[in-house]
């Protein structure tokens, strides 16, 4: 399997599959990720996109994908990626198609879909060994419809549904253990500020067949509350503070890709960002803090280094 292609910045293609002049806000995180998943898997594939941000990119009659796109409602992605799969299927099998014009079934959808109504529909496609890659764009809140708290919002944020001193009650789900249980080909965290460790996961699981799942922090800057200038610097610090720990499963064992050896202070994250500010003013929150910070580290404690 080929893991060393993307050795340097200047390996990374740079062919832009995904069309500009999209509706998507400026910085998203999202589209970062998008972008380079696109540019390494290629063109060779139907997106079967669950209602969110994403779906505003395809607007009939224009499109931004140079392959093939499919609307689904936000529960079913993966169940539309069965059909498109046993459509292929019976194609190639019956001739109909010839085997270079074969396509690889996509998911493309939000936190909402992947941590909450797709997660049955994603069981059942793991169950049947669904050939398919699920990409997922974790803006950690339903984005799309003004950025209310979904199962992916981290603990004591606020969102259009908390509010308040203490923010979000809730504790972000761990969608990356959830796959894994399962057993499923691949799994991977990326974040679009890290391109190279980006590229070597999308080339691996290009190569796996199975259920795939290539997880990506989304740094959003009209949920979260930066400029969108900064929408790279808040994804290397969510990297550098150890709250997107990046890793993969494969081959049945977790790798840690990048061990933050002296991480930062996850305040060093969370006072970039107006969904935390009240964490810092009118003064500080320090137990809420803590434990934010406890939680980080608890994490990386079990951590063996590699
Ligand atoms: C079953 C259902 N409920 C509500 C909606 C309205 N809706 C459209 S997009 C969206 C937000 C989706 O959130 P997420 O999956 O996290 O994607 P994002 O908007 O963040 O890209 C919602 C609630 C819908 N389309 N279908
Ligand atoms: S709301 Fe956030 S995730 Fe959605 S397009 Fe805008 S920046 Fe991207």
């Amino acid at each position: 399997m080929s893991e060393t292609i993307y050795r340097r910045m200047k390996d990374l293609p740079s062919t832009h599959l995904l069309g500009a002049g999209t509706a998507a806000c400026a910085g998203c995180g999202g589209m970062q990720a998008l972008h380079q998943i696109y540019d390494v898997f290629g063109d060779k594939t139907v997106f079967i996109n669950a209602a969110g941000c994403m779906t505003l990119l395809s607007v009939y009659p224009f499109t931004p994908f140079s392959g093939s796109w499919l609307y689904s409602a936000m529960g079913s992605a993966p169940a539309g990626a069965q059909g498109v799969r046993d459509a292929l299927d019976i194609l190639l099998a019956k001739q109909r198609i010839p085997a270079e014009e074969d396509l690889s079934a996509v998911v493309l959808t939000g936190d909402g879909s992947a941590y909450g109504m797709g997660v049955s529909a994603t069981s059942g496609a793991i169950d049947r060994n669904l050939d398919f890659l699920y990409i997922c764009y974790d803006n950690e809140g339903y984005g799309n419809t003004g950025q209310q708290f979904s199962s992916a919002t981290p603990h004591g944020a606020k969102t259009a549904t908390s509010e308040g001193a203490a923010g979000y009650p809730g504790f972000k789900k761990d969608l990356f253990s959830l796959w894994v249980a399962n057993k499923p080909a691949y799994v991977a965290t990326v974040i679009g500020s890290e391109p190279l460790d980006l590229a070597r996961k999308v080339e691996k699981a290009k190569q796996i067949k199975g259920p795939r799942l290539l997880l990506a922090l989304a740094p959003c800057p009209t949920g979260w509350g930066f400029d969108p200038a900064d929408s790279s610097a808040i994804g290397h610090l969510a990297v550098k503070t150890g709250i997107w720990p990046l890793k993969e499963y494969v081959d049945g064992r977790v790798v840690h890709n990048k061990i933050p050896r002296e991480r930062l202070p996850v305040e060093d994250y969370l006072q970039k960002q107006q969904r935390f500010a009240h964490l810092f003013r009118p003064q500080r929150n320090e137990a809420l803090l803590q434990e934010i910070q406890n939680r980080v580290d608890d994490y990386w404690d079990k951590v063996e280094p590699e």
